[in-house]
């Protein structure tokens, strides 16, 4: 056997090394990535996984274009207060009756959890996560929504918004969340809450909330008057407006 090559046992250990690598990413537990080769084969690995699993609303798991990561990838954006003592949500606009939520008074209204998978305009979805907190709709029948209101604004920190058709809004998987995966939000991912509307591009979902605004008419919101597209469904790879 000459020296200056792998032995074939050297090669098949490696080879098993890898699957293992492979198998352990692929339940989710890849905490650490050890350059940015094997990082990829396992997101590769997850992707091939993801697309050919089905939605039980019949769409496809994975929207075209889209390659699965582990985790959230911090997209940054101007971070707002994220003390959960401090908080505050307004729910208001085309409502019978507005009112202010602080912390407390979002826990103590009904919990969700549930599990969603997200899809970031630059590519990359995040599926199976577990987001806890509670659905607009939740917040929509306690303020009383008025008939005349056809869409929803996510306020942020800064000025930051988003909009979506009030049917979007309403749907039971889109939320006001405080937690992911059991864990509250570090303060890059939107601390202490923010907003979750899975089947729309990710940057609908505000980070650093501190209003929900129900409205007659629609209003672009942030990154909607930057070119990006006004309802951006990643099914229809609404990317661009
Ligand atoms: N307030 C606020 N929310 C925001 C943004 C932002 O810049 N400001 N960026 C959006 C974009 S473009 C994306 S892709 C996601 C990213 O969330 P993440 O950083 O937790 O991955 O947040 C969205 N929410
Ligand atoms: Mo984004």
């Amino acid at each position: 056997m000459s020296t200056d090559e792998p032995s074939d046992n050297d090669r098949i250990k490696r080879r098993i090394e890898r699957r293992e690598f492979i198998k352990k990413a692929g339940a989710g537990t890849l905490l650490v990535a050890l350059g940015g080769g094997i990082y990829r084969l396992a997101g590769d690995d997850l992707t091939r996984k993801a697309q050919g699993q089905t939605r039980d609303d019949g769409r496809k798991r994975l929207p075209p274009g889209q390659k699965v990561l582990e985790s959230l990838r911090p997209m940054g954006g101007e971070p707002g207060n994220p003390k959960m003592k401090d908080f505050r949500l307004k729910v208001h606009g085309e409502v019978a009756k507005p009112f202010t939520l602080n912390f407390d008074e979002l826990l103590a209204m009904k919990q969700v959890e549930q599990e969603a998978d997200v899809h970031c305009v630059t590519g990359w979805s995040m599926l199976g996560g577990l987001w806890r907190g509670v659905r607009v709709k939740t917040l929509a029948e306690q303020a009383g929504l008025k008939k005349d209101a056809h869409f929803v604004i996510f306020e942020s920190a800064h000025g930051y918004t988003a909009n979506v058709s009030l049917k979007e809004a309403l749907k039971p998987n889109v939320m006001v969340v405080h937690r992911l995966n059991g864990k509250p939000f570090k303060r890059q991912h939107g601390a202490p809450v923010r907003a979750l509307v899975p089947d729309r591009y990710f940057w609908k979902s505000s980070k650093w909330l501190t209003g929900i605004r129900f409205v007659k008419r629609d209003k672009p919101g942030y990154w909607e008057t930057r070119g990006y597209h006004n309802i951006a469904d990643p099914w229809k790879e609404q990317r661009y407006g």
